[in-house]
């Protein structure tokens, strides 16, 4: 395969269907890939200007998510919400570690999935340790070819072992010293767990970089602006300062919730996390 006109750094991705040339029962070169129905796309770490494929043919990506332990920031779901939403694929919320919310992480939890179930989101709050909500996770699954990202730490691989017997793989604490995973899992791999039923596990990110958004185009990802495209005094508003502009006002309403919109600006500044 070659891969210096696409710029990817992965030219096959878990999830690909190939065609292959057998040369024993057990080697064969890879020919082709055939078209995919979608994929999801990221800014390469390594390589500037080169882009990552995390998974191809899903049905939906679970952003596995912690509140502590490592702690995974709204800026980080919104930013793998609005890749979701550019590549089409539905997005699944997934709050793990419930076990070691206290009253108040608990309220917190249920302010956050009021808020992203309005957007039309699904969120859950599962534990791999209690096994509290794993009932309602393995539904959601049921069918499906489910990609599970998220920071390094927050129990994706735990998560994965419990679903099916025989699926082993390795896991590891949280540092206490930092409060953050150790990127136990090396390399995406995708494992069936029922009839019909796939899961992809996948290394842990810091961050998710955006490939290929343009600015004006970044709005039409967060499903609470989409209505008020448009409606802004000047037509090539930036909706950052300008007057007249029916996102702030959306803000200062509270139709559009203030961290949102900051992630929005923020989004649109990091502008070389995009192009
Ligand atoms: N208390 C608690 N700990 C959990 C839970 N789920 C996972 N853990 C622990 O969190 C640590 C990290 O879990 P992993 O499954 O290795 O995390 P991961 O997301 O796969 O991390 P990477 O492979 O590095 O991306 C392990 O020590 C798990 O035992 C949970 O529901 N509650
Ligand atoms: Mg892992
Ligand atoms: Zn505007």
């Amino acid at each position: 395969m070659r891969l210096d006109e696409e710029k990817v750094t992965n030219p096959v991705a878990v999830g690909d269907w190939v065609e292959i040339n057998l040369e024993n029962e057990e080697e064969g070169v890879i020919q082709d890939v055939v078209d995919r129905s979608n994929y999801i796309i990221r800014k390469s770490t390594r390589k500037k200007r080169h882009s990552h494929r995390l998974a191809a043919n899903i049905d939906q990506a679970a952003v596995i998510i912690t509140l502590a332990h490592p702690r995974t920031s709204l800026g980080f779901i919104d930013r793998f919400l609005v890749a979701c939403e550019s590549f089409r694929i539905p997005a699944l919320l997934v709050f793990n570690k419930a076990d070691l919310l206290d009253a108040d992480g608990r309220e917190y939890y249920e302010e956050l999935k009021f808020d992203y179930e309005q957007l039309g989101y699904q969120v859950i709050l599962v534990s791999a340790e209690s096994q509290e909500g794993m009932d309602n996770f393995q539904e959601l699954l049921k069918g499906k070819t489910t990609l599970l990202s998220g920071h390094s730490g927050v129990g994706k691989s735990t998560l994965l072992n419990l679903l099916a017997p025989g699926i082993d793989q390795r896991t590891s604490e949280v540092s206490d010293a930092v409060g953050k995973g150790t990127h136990t899992t090396t390399f995406a791999e995708m494992f069936k767990v029922a009839e019909d039923t796939y899961v992809i596990d996948t290394p842990g990110i810091k961050e998710l970089g955006l490939w290929d958004i343009a600015d004006e185009e970044l709005s039409h990802y967060f499903p609470e602006m989409r209505k008020y495209i448009g409606e802004c005094r000047f037509n090539n508003c930036t909706h950052i300062h300008e007057p007249g502009c029916a996102f702030r006002e959306a803000m200062e309403t509270g139709e559009i919730a203030p961290s949102r919109y900051e992630n929005y600006l923020s989004m649109l500044a990091d502008d070389d996390n995009r192009r």
